[in-house]
């Protein structure tokens, strides 16, 4: 579903090296139904980008952004300064400091411009996706229909009982 027309999630990321983790949350929102956009807006290397993106986004109807960078991670903040639209950000791992760099640079927001942060690597890009899918599910009964399905499942698919490898 990317590509949509007038998408509601945007899916953001300071490099194509994101797109692995990024993606996840991409696969949750086809798994749900949820028409998103992804694009490389880089807050170093293409900062009018950004400014465009951020500037744009109320208009273009853009409901959640979920934003992914690493090391120095200014994009989920910066983009949070731009646009009132809510950001999730997405720490990425990083070989040098295991994406502690990415998460303290995304979660340190100072008051005003809040970034939700989710937690370093696969797990928060995924679960930027669910989070993205509650947000719109609260507006959208046929969403919350299909996020309370997917939830039941995986509680469904955990075992009771431990086995051996
Ligand atoms: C950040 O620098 C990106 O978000 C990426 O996680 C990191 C490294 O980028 P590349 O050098 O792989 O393009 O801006």
């Amino acid at each position: 579903m990317a590509n949509s027309a007038n998408p509601p999630v945007g899916i953001i990321m300071g490099s194509q090296s994101d797109w692995p983790t990024m993606k996840l949350a991409a696969e949750i929102l086809d798994t749900l139904d949820i028409p998103y956009e992804a694009r490389i807006v880089s807050a170093h290397r293409t900062p009018d980008r950004l400014w465009d993106y951020g500037k744009t986004a109320v208009d273009r109807g853009l409901q959640v952004i979920i934003a992914g960078a690493g090391g120095a991670a200014h994009l989920p903040g910066m983009m949070a300064s731009k646009t009132r639209v809510p950001v999730i950000g997405v720490p990425i791992q990083t070989r040098t400091l295991s994406g502690v760099d990415s998460l303290y640079s995304i979660v340190q927001m100072p008051k005003g411009f809040p970034v939700a942060t989710m937690a370093i690597g696969a797990a928060g890009g995924a679960n930027a996706g669910l989070m993205a899918a509650g947000i719109l599910a609260l507006q959208d009964p046929a969403l919350a229909e299909r996020l309370d399905a997917w939830r039941a499942a995986l509680s469904a698919s955990i075992p009771e009982e431990p086995v051996d490898d």
